[in-house]
């Protein structure tokens, strides 16, 4: 396993930008400290977030072309946001030029742009990994965000997307259904621990 880490770390560096590299290992860091926190397994979140975003610096016009050739459908929303590829197309890749074979870690990657309702802890995980790693520092909220995150993912998620929706909505970009159901999926769950405590 440790092996792998060093031969995946080496074959990355040669398909990511350097930004792309740090932040890949801050959040492979983020996400083993997070599945500490929530007795998750440790290596499958490592290895998902490193793999996360191995399909990230690949040019538009060549994803299309390798979602043509690994037999990947895209929505609506990804042909017309070309950026949401890289999590379906980062399964592939994962699958075939990493030899991962654990779905539990290739559906962390499926997941980690948009999120979706009932999410495995290891997706929730690694979701919230690539939003609070260390170099992450735009987005608002962030000091809650990391505190919240490691006290329940849950409440994470739900922080995460009711942020991502507002922002989204702000730059007029199209919202994946999946992200939508997502946040009203966590929103209840939200409500419904608020509802509790009072
Ligand atoms: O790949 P990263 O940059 O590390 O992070 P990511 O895979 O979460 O992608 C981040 C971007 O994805 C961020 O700008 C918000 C965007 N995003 C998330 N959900 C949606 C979305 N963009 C659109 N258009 N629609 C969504 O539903
Ligand atoms: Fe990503
Ligand atoms: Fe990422």
């Amino acid at each position: 396993m440790k092996s792998d880490f060093t031969k995946f770390e080496k074959k990355l560096k040669k398909y990511l930008d350097k930004d792309r590299f740090l932040h890949t290992q801050g959040v492979m860091y983020t996400a083993a400290a997070l599945a500490m926190a929530h007795e998750a397994d440790i290596e499958q979140a490592k290895l998902a977030g490193l793999l996360h975003d191995c399909a990230k610096c690949i040019s538009n016009k060549k994803k299309r072309k390798l979602c043509d050739k690994y037999g990947i459908e895209l929505s609506t929303c990804e042909i017309q946001n070309p950026f949401l590829i890289h999590a379906k197309l980062g399964v592939a890749i994962a699958r075939e030029k990493y030899q991962i074979q654990d779905e539990e870690v290739l559906s962390a990657i499926r997941w980690h742009t948009t999120g979706k309702a009932e999410m495995t802890d290891l997706e929730k995980i690694i979701y919230i990994a690539d939003y609070i790693e260390p170099l992450r520092d735009k987005a608002p909220n962030l000091k809650w965000i990391r505190k919240v995150s490691f006290m329940d993912l849950n409440e994470g998620m739900y922080y995460i997307l009711k942020d991502s929706l507002s922002y989204l909505g702000k730059t007029g970009k199209p919202i994946d259904p999946a992200t939508e159901t997502a946040f009203h999926y966590y929103e209840t769950i939200h409500i419904g621990k608020r509802r509790k405590e009072r």
